[in-house]
């Protein structure tokens, strides 16, 4: 049977909620797809998190790595297109470290591409009405690290993609962009599903001129 590791953050940088993992809980809780679903809500700590997705990985072998986080001050979803070989954090992580200029994965190369149809699971968000986009950068903090490391440890025939979700409305900071938390565990799920299914990355107009 087809198995999917699904992750989202704990909070970090002062914040009550991170709106990914409640996300994947909701996932969880009301999951009935195709597929065996194992999830899990990392800490937000450059080394912890690394290992303990390296753990999921090697546990459950998974044919389908979906890692979610938050991207506070973002509009829409974020199906992001590639990971970055670095570190280079802006805040301390919840641990205190604050690498700064340094690889994510030492040897490995500069950058990988996700392996999820990007375009079609932005298209299929998009089609239920939340607002979604392909994004070009995960940043260099933990989530663009989860992202590279997935990318690097999962199985090759694996497919491994990202997601960053916007704050939840009721957890948004004055002033800033929220979708409700129902939405973003609706947009996580259809990225799991169409991350599912076989094909390409369909081509669709797209891509960013800055
Ligand atoms: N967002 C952060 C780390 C954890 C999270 O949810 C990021 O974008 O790197």
């Amino acid at each position: 049977m087809t198995t999917v590791l699904l992750t989202g953050f704990e909070p970090f940088g002062g914040d009550a909620v991170n709106p990914s993992g409640e996300a994947v809980r909701r996932v969880a809780a009301q999951w009935d797809g195709p597929a065996r679903l194992v999830t899990d809500v990392l800490p937000v700590t450059f080394e912890g998190a690394a290992a303990r997705l390296r753990e999921l990985l090697a546990a459950h072998r998974p044919d389908v790595v979906l890692a979610t986080g938050l991207a506070g001050g973002r509009a829409m979803v974020g199906v992001e297109r590639v990971a970055v070989n670095l570190l280079d954090a802006r805040i301390p992580d919840n641990a205190g470290h604050q690498p700064v200029d340094v690889p994510s994965v030492s040897g490995a190369p500069a950058a990988a591409f996700s392996t999820v149809p990007v375009k079609a699971v932005a298209a299929a968000i998009a089609a239920a009405g939340i607002p979604a986009e392909v994004s070009h950068s995960a940043g260099t903090f933990v989530c663009n690290h989860v992202f590279f490391t997935a990318l690097h440890d999962a199985s090759p025939r694996a497919r491994v993609g990202f997601v960053h979700v916007p704050w939840s409305s009721d957890y948004a900071p004055e002033g800033q962009p929220g979708l409700p938390a129902d939405a973003i565990a609706e947009a996580v799920r259809l990225a799991v599903m169409t991350s599912l299914e076989p094909g390409a990355t369909p081509a669709l107009v797209g891509g960013a001129l800055h």
